[in-house]
């Protein structure tokens, strides 16, 4: 594995780190393979009784999907990336095991995605989340727009979303983004004492817990849902906005968009 790390914290819990850290941990096609290969591994490892996702590193969880790899990308290719980033997030949500994001810094885009595809979030006093990606002139693609408004409401939802505006750890603890926040120090103890706590409880409750609390409530109809999306990604690849969006976050620049609703 290039860029995910697994390793075990005793007894009974598994760390998840993805570590791209020339990119902030940004997510390309190689890391969501591993992260699916890993996911699929804990999935059946009935010594695995809790997960933690983190981010290696001290400044970015994860930075978002990888710009550069989605730059070019055709419709195709956006339906396809999409749902590997829907595997690899399914595997988080529906895995009969409990899943914690340790969110140590920046998680933007696809990282925020992450993080709430985990059960719930630890943060550090340094992360920051959001959804940017209207300002790179394409939509939420790994369940963004249906997973966020479980977290903060559908209003809130849909002013991050539209916005693409940050949220800083204190703001994502008040709206509910994040369970609680701990000094950036204290993150990966204070996520494993958690983790280690619902390990010491009953596996097979915990996962019936899960199971009800996450697949028959606000996941029904999750696989429609989730096409849609990678639907509604694809189609905005190939479009000037996101073009011109993608290519002045690589120039480091300010995008100019043009486009026009129905564009
Ligand atoms: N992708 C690729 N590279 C990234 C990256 C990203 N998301 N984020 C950072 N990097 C790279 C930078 O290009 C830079 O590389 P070099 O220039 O050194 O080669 C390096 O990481 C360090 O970043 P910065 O120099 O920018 O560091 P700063 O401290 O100045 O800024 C930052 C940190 C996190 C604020 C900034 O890097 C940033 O704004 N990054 C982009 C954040 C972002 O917009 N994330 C959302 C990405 S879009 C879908 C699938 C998925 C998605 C959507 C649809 N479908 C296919 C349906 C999800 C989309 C996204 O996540």
């Amino acid at each position: 594995m290039n860029s995910v790390i697994l390793e075990s914290a005793s007894p009974g819990v598994a760390i998840v780190k993805i570590s791209r850290p020339q990119a902030l941990n940004a997510l390309n096609t190689e890391t969501l393979l591993e992260l699916k290969e890993v996911l699929t591994k804990i999935a059946y490892d009935t010594s695995v009784r809790a997960v933690v996702l983190t981010g290696d590193g001290e400044k970015a969880f994860i930075a978002g999907a990888d710009i550069a790899e989605m730059k070019d990308m055709t419709m195709a290719e956006g339906v396809r990336f999409s749902q590997l980033g829907h595997e690899a997030t399914k595997l988080l949500e529906l895995m009969p095991k409990p899943t914690i994001a340790a969110v140590n810094g920046f998680a933007l885009g696809g990282g925020t995605e992450l993080a709430i595809a985990c059960d719930f979030i630890i943060a550090s006093d340094k992360a920051v989340f959001g959804q940017p990606e209207v300002g790179l002139g394409i939509i939420p693609g790994f369940g963004g727009t249906l997973r966020l408004a479980k977290f903060v409401g559908y209003p809130r939802a849909k002013e991050l979303i539209f916005s693409g505006r940050r949220v800083k750890a204190e703001e994502a603890l008040r709206i509910g983004l994040a369970n609680e926040i701990v000094p950036a120090a204290n993150l990966m103890n204070r996520a494993l004492e958690v983790a280690q706590d619902i390990a010491s409880q009953s596996a097979t409750a915990v996962a019936a817990a899960k199971r009800l609390l996450t697949e028959f409530s606000e996941s029904v109809g999750l696989n429609f849902k989730l096409d849609s999306e990678a639907q509604s990604f694809g189609q905005l690849l190939g479009t000037a906005d996101q073009r011109e969006g993608m290519t002045a976050f690589i120039e480091k620049r300010k995008p100019a968009f043009v486009g026009k609703q129905g564009d």
